[in-house]
């Protein structure tokens, strides 16, 4: 493939903006390769700017379930256009996507929309210390939540350790109260709050991890988190960025039947457009502004683009019979990599659930927390991701992130995508 006129694009947008992107991952820094710039997308395809055409499983991160582009979002959003961008304004169609989400969501009995997910979970962790009046707060290892100061935060060297930055800029202050432990690991979780008793205020996870790969809760884990939740008194976050309306329209918490106190959400929900969420329990999120002391606000917030966006996307989503087939297209994507990777004598681990799936370059027997994701052989993995580009397939820059399936996706598809990956197996 010819790669001119992203590599141009490449070098021009890195005198403009840091690193050439306006989010890290897309630099395909740790894929040894520069990254191509999109032109288009439609359906499962996208184009670079050089006209060459993948089948893509990105698909925005995951935002783009239904495929890109699709025809029924883009008309809603065509009719809205004509009606104005953006009022800053209460208007019917926040109330009508809201009714849609907690109708959807199991723990959502109100919802407040914002811009992206990080907002979502930033806000989420503020309301939970605002209502409890605890400080302290529960994350783990390898689970991402956006990038607000408090949840960009390492393990600390104990496991009872509180939090250090994970990165340059976020303060030891903005640290101290998060604590870090191990994912799958309950005993942690119950020492942490023996150890911190009254003092937390909530635990936040992705009750399917999908910044580490993708990692499954073990039997009992989202079970016992909401029992030691409700004997210490914390409140239970799931965050839902990407597996919401991902693994099921109730996502993680419909699906494994553990329902939290507050979900974050985003992705999905804008239909490609900025929107992230945060809802729950009345009780709690009556405690926001402006009814209630918790100040969180946004320009954006509810913006009716974004809205009528994400209420088509979910209308689609209802329709009867989409997560079976999400599920029949995840499992063929997932058993005929797995098959390659047996052909090509590739040690490998597979994790799938319905659309979202992950294939660790590993010979671990299990990944189930980040030390045994890390495990992976990041430098084969980009080996991998470089063979799959150059034969049309768009995936994930990076071994520790999902691979993701959309109703667009054909058979043909799928089935081109796993003889380009046993193709490339052969030479890892
Ligand atoms: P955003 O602020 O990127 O909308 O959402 C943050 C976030 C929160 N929670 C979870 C579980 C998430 O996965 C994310 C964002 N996901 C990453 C990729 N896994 C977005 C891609 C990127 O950072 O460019």
């Amino acid at each position: 493939m010819e790669h001119t006129s992203s590599s141009a694009a490449f070098v021009g947008a890195c005198r403009l903006i840091p690193g050439g992107v306006n989010s890290p991952v897309r630099a395909f820094k740790s894929v040894g390769c520069d990254p191509v710039f999109y032109d288009r997308a439609k359906g499962s395809h996208v184009w670079d700017v050089d006209g060459n055409e993948y089948v893509d499983f990105v698909a925005s991160w995951g935002p783009m379930i239904l495929g890109h582009a699709p025809e029924g979002v883009l008309d809603r959003v065509r009719e809205q256009l004509d009606r104005g961008t953006s009022y800053g304004a209460p208007t019917l169609i926040e109330a009508e996507m809201a009714q849609a989400v907690i109708d959807a969501v199991p723990s959502v009995e109100m919802v407040r929309f914002v811009s992206s997910g990080t907002e979502a979970t930033m806000s989420a962790i503020r309301l939970a210390r605002g209502y409890t009046g605890r400080d302290k707060f529960i994350k783990f290892d390898g689970n991402y939540h956006g990038h607000s100061d408090a949840l960009l935060v390492a393990a600390g060297s104990g496991l009872l350790t509180l939090g250090i930055p994970s990165t340059p800029g976020v303060t030891k202050g903005a640290a101290a109260d998060t604590i870090v432990l191990p994912y799958n690991d309950l005993d942690a979780v119950r020492e942490a709050l023996e150890a911190n008793a009254d003092q937390v205020a909530a635990i936040i996870l992705e009750p399917i991890a999908g910044n580490m790969g993708v990692v499954l809760p073990r039997e009992g884990f989202l079970a016992g988190l909401r029992a030691l939740c409700d004997e210490h008194g914390v409140v239970l976050i799931f965050d839902e960025v990407i597996s919401g309306f991902r693994v099921a329209l109730g996502g993680a918490q419909e699906l494994y039947g553990v329902t939290p106190d507050l979900t974050t959400m985003g992705k999905i929900i804008g239909g490609g457009f900025p929107v992230g969420a945060f809802g729950g329990k009345r009780e709690i999120m009556e405690h926001l502004a402006p009814i209630g002391p918790v100040y969180q606000a946004g320009t954006l917030s509810g913006n009716p683009v974004a809205m009528v966006a994400g209420l088509a996307t979910l209308e689609a989503l209802k329709q009867p019979g989409v997560y079976a087939e999400l599920d029949r297209k995840g499992a063929r994507l997932a058993d005929g990599l797995k098959a390659a990777a047996a052909g090509a004598g590739i040690p490998a681990f597979f994790t799938r659930v319905g659309s979202i799936a992950c294939m660790f370059f590993t010979d671990a027997p299990e990944v189930y927390d980040w030390p045994t994701a890390a495990t992976s052989d990041t430098d084969r993995y980009g080996r991998y991701f470089r063979s799959v580009l150059e034969a049309g397939f768009t995936i994930a820059p990076s071994q520790f992130e999902a691979t993701f399936v959309s109703l667009a996706h054909t058979d043909a598809d799928i089935d081109t995508y796993i003889a380009a990956a046993a193709a490339a197996m052969t030479t890892l």
